[in-house]
């Protein structure tokens, strides 16, 4: 296929929420759906475990190291860094990306541990000048509703005190945010699903008159 030089760039978009969430179900059914509709589409999730600091990561969240508060925190956001030239060049090739984590899960998870040094606002420092989502779903569940949906994997942050703090953390933060669409994620996978789909239709319509991408 011959390569054409992209008419619009690409959309970004970022999936939030708590452990459990659906997040990793609805970037799949969103990229499948974007796919469809004839757009450049690409999934990535964050921590990106693949990368030298990326492992480092993985093995801070499996437990088999442990890493002071601040300087894990750091680590997370040098990852979404590390990949921050890539994100833009994709936007600017026209290529969609969806996003599972982005600075928001960065700035909660970090804020939500009993560390008097490091609030919210000091953990949302370092993720200043990150390329900025153009819409960013947050698929919203109750406590309720997150333990009906099962047990808790073996990752650090997964017990409940971490989970209904990272929930106050994430309200608190998206009061000072743009461009966040709320999405009730304890409906069915499908009717989610749709939600979706109609909130990110409306942001890409809109890609050739919001201008480029934002950091
Ligand atoms: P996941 O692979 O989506 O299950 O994410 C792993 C865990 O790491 C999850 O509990 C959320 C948390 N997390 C994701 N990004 C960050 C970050 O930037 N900082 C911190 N402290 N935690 C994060
Ligand atoms: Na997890
Ligand atoms: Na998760």
């Amino acid at each position: 296929a011959s390569q054409q030089t992209p008419t619009r760039r690409g959309a970004l978009v970022v999936v939030e929420g708590l452990d459990r969430a659906g997040k990793s179900s609805q970037c799949e059914l969103l990229r499948d759906y974007l796919s469809e509709q004839g757009h450049n589409v690409k999934y990535i999730r964050f921590p990106d475990r693949t990368t030298p600091i990326g492992k480092l990561i993985d093995s801070y969240l499996r437990g088999s190291a442990n890493q002071d508060d601040h300087s894990i925190h750091l680590l997370f956001s040098a990852n979404r860094w590390e990949l921050a030239k890539s994100i833009e060049q994709d936007i600017a090739a026209g290529i969609t990306l969806i996003v599972d984590r982005y600075s928001y899960s960065g700035a909660v998870y970090s804020a939500a541990k009993a560390n008097p040094t490091l609030s919210l606002d000091w953990a949302w420092q370092p993720e200043i000048g990150l390329p900025q989502p153009d819409i960013c779903l947050f698929l919203s569940i109750s406590a309720e509703e997150a333990a009906k949906r099962g047990g808790f994997g073996a990752e650090r942050y997964e017990n409940e005190t971490m989970q209904t703090r990272v929930r106050g953390l994430f309200r608190t933060l998206f009061e000072r945010q743009k461009n966040v669409c709320v999405v009730d994620a304890g409906k069915t996978l499908e009717e989610v699903s749709r939600d979706i789909q109609a909130a990110v239709a409306v942001c890409v319509a809109q890609l050739d008159t919001v201008g480029p991408l934002r950091t």
